[in-house]
């Protein structure tokens, strides 16, 4: 067993600790109907908090992990025996990795699998003792060099197939641990420029690709949901999966808006310059919201930074919008935060999460008030009350047409007069709650 954080006793509800506690989140208390853990469903990214090494454009790692450097089998085994460490000092219930996180690079396909399948081996043991689950797995295909022109959409057919065998074994691995989803993020499934970039074909190899995912998904009786996760920038200068509007026109464009979910990320929704709280919305309304990826960017640098949530007002608005589409079905809150490179020791990989778990604790529970005194539903239901009538709901009804209604309105005389948005009325009863 590793000690890597063995000065760290596992964390405890305790709103009076001195130390490390959690001051918000209590796993047992009920909100909403259900148990705060199985509201919230909380996950550790294994690649933020235990691959990243604190290195940036201009220095190198500064974190001094023992099982760097990550290429033996060894290292990868140490470093799961510190993952499933960290997740019972956190009381977490899920993780989340990619192929990459979990075992060092093979020279072959076959020994990539190799190695992904005697890892999934610990971690079914470890899964077990723990009661730790997967809440999803995926397939990084960005880091080599290899992918440097994307996965599914290079340029080289070797490449798509190399892709293919890559998330067919990660789909598997996902499915044979009980994962809950498997996660398709874009990595670098976009372009730099036109200018060499054959876009109608791209978009057509990444739509095989994903009718394909799912098929398999199905020839194996995986259950969880695939999602999409989309991004608009980075590490490509345009990518495909822009934001849960363009997912969704892609999706119904392959006929896979019945199979295929979203993994909405907060940076990500503010870098396609909308709000988290927007994108969770729209994707409740297409009825193709997922999941959540957790964190914030720094505002002025305009870069997915994947800093840890501190910002109650704002996680209560994206989990309003969750709770009101029904809540997380396999989805559920993944930590795809990281800390900044000072921050060295292992308490601060604790405290970073155990206050993140507070923030969106007290975010979900603000939530839950505000709906269950219809706090704002009241007002918005009142704002639509008059599409109630019979004769405005016949506006809408199949068989009414433009000419019927413009008829019917110059008969009638009609003269709307404008009501008021009450918006600060608004945002003053949501300060009320947070
Ligand atoms: C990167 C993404 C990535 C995905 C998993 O910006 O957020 O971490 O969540 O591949
Ligand atoms: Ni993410
Ligand atoms: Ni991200």
């Amino acid at each position: 067993m590793s000690s890597y954080f063995s000065e760290i006793e596992p964390l405890k509800y305790d709103p009076d600790a001195e130390g490390l506690s959690f001051r918000h989140y209590d796993p047992e208390r009920q909100v909403a109907g259900k148990r705060l853990e199985d509201q919230l469903r909380f996950a550790v990214a294994y690649w933020h908090s235990l691959v990243w090494d604190g290195s940036d454009p201009f220095g190198g790692g500064t974190f001094q992990r023992p099982w760097f450097p990550h290429d033996t089998m060894e290292q990868a085994k140490a470093k799961a025996d510190a993952a499933f460490e960290m997740f019972r000092i956190l009381r977490a219930p899920f993780f989340a990795f990619h192929d990459h996180d979990v075992r060092p690079e093979g020279d072959s396909l076959q020994e990539n699998h190799r190695r992904l399948n005697e890892i999934a081996d610990v971690f079914e043991v470890k899964m077990a003792e723990t009661g730790t689950r997967l809440l999803w797995g995926t397939a990084n295909l960005f880091t080599h060099r290899r992918f440097m022109s994307g996965g599914a959409t290079n340029p080289d057919p070797d490449v798509f197939a190399w892709s293919a065998s890559s998330v067919r074994a990660c789909l598997e691995v996902t499915h044979r641990l009980g994962g809950e989803n498997y996660v398709l993020w874009g990595g670098r499934e976009g372009y730099e420029t036109l200018l060499n970039t054959d876009l109608n074909r791209e978009l057509e190899q990444m739509g095989r690709f994903l009718s394909m995912v799912v098929e398999h998904k199905h020839k194996i009786g995986f259950e969880g949901q695939i999602l999409i996760e989309p991004k608009p920038q980075e590490p490509t200068k345009h990518q495909y999966d822009y934001d849960v509007a363009t997912v969704y026109g892609f999706l119904k464009r392959f006929g896979l808006e019945n199979e295929v979910r979203l993994n909405i990320e907060q940076g990500h929704a503010i870098l396609a310059g909308h709000s988290f709280e927007h994108e969770i919305a729209l994707a409740q309304t297409l009825g193709v919201f997922g999941s959540i990826d957790m964190n914030r960017n720094d505002y002025q640098s305009g870069w997915d930074t994947d800093q840890f949530p501190n910002n109650v007002p704002e996680v209560a608005l994206a989990y309003y919008e969750i709770l009101r589409g029904g809540g997380f079905g396999r989805g559920g809150t993944n930590f795809d935060s990281k800390l900044r490179r000072q921050s060295l020791a292992p308490e601060d990989l604790i405290a970073a999460h155990a206050g993140a778990m507070d923030v969106c604790a007290q975010g979900l529970e603000a939530a839950a008030r505000m709906i269950a005194d219809d706090a704002l539903e009241g007002p918005r239901r009142d704002r639509y009350a008059g599409w109630e009538t019979e004769t405005a709901r016949g506006m809408l009804a199949p068989d009414a047409s433009l000419a019927d209604i413009a008829d019917r309105a110059e008969a009638s005389g009609i003269d709307p007069q404008p009501r008021s948005g009450r918006q600060e009325i608004l945002e003053n009863i949501v300060n009320r709650y947070v």
